[in-house]
């Protein structure tokens, strides 16, 4: 088995202790750091959501895999985010509220800041007037809203109404994504941007805060 079958294999365990050795070993073998993320930690983790979807595992397993991708994400992180000195924007990302998942939501922030971008990052289950007060008080570029539920999709929509009536819409450009928003959603709700990935993200975003 290749080392980055044994990530995943570890990750579908809930092995946080062994995910962090063997992606340490993946490291000095210089395995490439985007390597590890996608072919070992990120198989892993959509592995255990799958089988949580075919009831063969329940939360409790999700919740401890979910600790070892980001135990192994946190690893690899210098690697991935090798930023330099001065910041070329600003982006506020957050997951919406009533959703819990933040670690989609955690690599776009990661890839933003290794494209120069300052990112605040208000964490998961925010709600619209969060996103509203950062808005006032760092003045970003980009809002990224993150969700992993086809319920929260729906708060994605009312956080961009929220924009309107606090008249903050039109300073921002409103990103969304995660893994049941589409293109049409975006279209739908009014949206500047849907990306797929957290690599699609960044280069989004340096693109429109360098080119407009
Ligand atoms: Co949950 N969960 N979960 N879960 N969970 C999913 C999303 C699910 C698809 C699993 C399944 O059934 N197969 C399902 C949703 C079904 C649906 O609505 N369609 C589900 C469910 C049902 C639930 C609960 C309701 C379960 C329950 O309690 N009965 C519950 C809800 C809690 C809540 O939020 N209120 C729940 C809870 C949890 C845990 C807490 C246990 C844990 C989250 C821990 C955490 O995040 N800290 C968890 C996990 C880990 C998952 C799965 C297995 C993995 C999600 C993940 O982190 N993927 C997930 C199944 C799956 O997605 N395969 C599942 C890895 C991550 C890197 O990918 O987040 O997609 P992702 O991010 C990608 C892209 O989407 C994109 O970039 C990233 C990659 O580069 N992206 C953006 C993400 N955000 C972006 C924003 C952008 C741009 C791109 O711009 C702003």
């Amino acid at each position: 088995m290749s080392i980055l079958n044994e990530i995943s294999e570890l990750v579908i365990k809930g092995d946080i202790a062994n995910v962090k050795a063997k992606v340490s070993e993946a490291m000095e073998q210089k395995v490439d750091a985007s390597s590890i993320l996608n072919d070992g930690l990120m198989p892993g983790i959509n592995e255990i959501g799958d089988r949580f979807a075919k009831g063969q595992v329940f939360v409790p397993n999700v919740l401890l895999s979910a600790k070892a991708m980001n135990a192994g994400v946190e690893l690899i992180q210098p690697l991935l985010a090798s930023a330099g000195d001065t910041t070329i924007g600003t982006a506020v990302i957050g997951t919406v509220k009533g959703d819990l998942h933040d670690i989609g939501k955690n690599l776009v922030g990661l890839m933003m800041k290794s494209v120069n971008m300052k990112v605040i990052d208000l964490g998961a289950n925010v709600p619209g007037e969060k996103f509203i007060e950062a808005i006032k008080e760092y003045n970003p570029q980009i809002v990224g809203l993150s969700a992993l539920l086809t319920t929260t999709m729906n708060e994605q929509a009312h956080i961009i109404e929220q924009f309107k009536e606090a008249g903050v819409r039109d300073k921002v450009k409103v990103m969304i994504g995660g893994a049941p928003v589409t293109q049409m959603w975006a279209d739908k709700i009014g949206a500047d941007a849907f990306t797929t990935d957290a690599a699609e993200a960044s280069r989004w975003a340096k693109q429109y805060v360098t080119k407009g």
